[in-house]
């Protein structure tokens, strides 16, 4: 009988501490869904899953802008789910549609356009998602955004034409290759590079088109030109690397020699721009940096942890020419 009784006291006893423990509101008391925080919310780069919607990989620019952010990613040990729109919108637009659905903690874009976004914005502000404008601006209110990464395009486009001045001395007739209608990088380049080329009333831009940052359609248009303006063309600016080296192709295609009978200014600093200032068929690059990886995960801990971060950070940028190429090739990154 006491062995019964013995067994029943230790049962109610084991209730008893275990009802004491579970409603003493004492956090040590551990079940199995109840994992501490870390001290008041903030989260690692570990925790952290972010969206990324890229624009595609139609220059060497872009393809090391990506290389940037996924090794980065990989260093940190962050969830990255990748999307590469193959330079359309509405493969960016649906990307951001999946990343919502998915609630990631952030989402980094580099927006192929300027317009067309201020819907889905709303859609990932209403859902409690930040946006981080990454390399390329949108065209929407500043609240739809946590903070602009990329370049002053308009400067780059200013250097261009202080650059092209001091090449032709003051005078000459300059074609253009544009890069992506409607892009922050075209619509910045044309308008900095015209904005410094009015100090110089004999320097004229006598033809003017898109092509669309790649090596082909840089090709192609620059073969238009000189079709149509031959030995008239004093000096080609075009607004990245990728189109300089299809008009490099044009150009020697033609019989003409780049880089002497015909100057040329373009802007990225690839190193395939290096090679081509080497062999002296292009006359300078201005910088614009792509590996924006480790400023944009650090922005994006930021953002998600609610510190307060600047609108716009600025990448660094310097304009380089033949005299150092060789020298620098080896030390560039991208
Ligand atoms: C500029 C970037 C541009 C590069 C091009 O920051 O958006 O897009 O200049 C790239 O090479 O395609
Ligand atoms: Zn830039």
């Amino acid at each position: 009988m006491n062995k019964v009784l013995a067994w029943l006291g230790t049962f109610f006893a084991v209730i008893f501490l275990a009802a004491c423990a579970a409603d003493s509101g004492d956090d040590t008391a551990v079940s199995p869904t109840n994992i501490p925080e870390t001290e008041d919310n903030i989260i690692t780069y570990e925790e952290l899953v972010v969206g990324y919607s890229q624009i595609g990989a139609e220059s060497e620019w872009r393809t090391s802008n990506t290389a940037s952010i996924k090794e980065e990613a990989e260093n940190l040990g962050v969830a990255l789910i990748f999307s590469d729109g193959q330079q359309k919108q509405e493969n960016q637009i649906k990307a951001i549609r999946t990343f919502i659905a998915q609630q990631v903690d952030v989402i980094g874009v580099s927006p192929v356009v300027e317009t067309g976004w201020d819907s889905v914005f709303q859609e990932a502000k209403d859902a409690g998602i930040p946006i981080i404008l990454v390399d390329r601006r949108a065209d929407v209110d500043e609240a739809l955004y946590a903070t602009y990464l990329g370049s002053d395009f308009v400067e780059e486009g200013r250097n261009a034409a202080k650059v092209m001045a001091d090449l032709l001395e003051g005078q000459g007739h300059i074609v253009e290759l544009v890069g992506t209608v409607g892009s922050a990088p075209a619509i910045d380049r044309y308008a900095g590079f015209r904005e410094v080329l009015a100090e110089y009333p004999e320097m004229q831009i006598i033809a003017s088109e898109s092509g669309d940052f790649t090596r082909a359609k840089g090709e192609e248009v620059m073969g238009d030109f000189l079709r149509q303006y031959g030995a008239e063309i004093d000096a080609v600016y075009a607004h990245n690397d990728d189109m300089a080296i299809g008009a490099i192709r044009a150009i020697e295609a033609y019989g003409l020699k780049p880089g002497e009978d015909i100057k040329i200014v373009s802007i990225d600093a690839i190193r395939d721009a290096f090679q081509a200032m080497i062999d002296g068929k292009l006359n300078a690059t201005i910088e614009c940096n792509p590996l924006l990886g480790p400023q944009f995960f650090d922005l994006a801990l930021k953002v998600v942890n609610g510190e307060s971060v600047p609108k716009w950070i600025p990448s660094e940028e310097r304009v380089f020419f033949p005299e150092n190429a060789a020298e620098l090739l080896p030390t560039r990154k991208y």
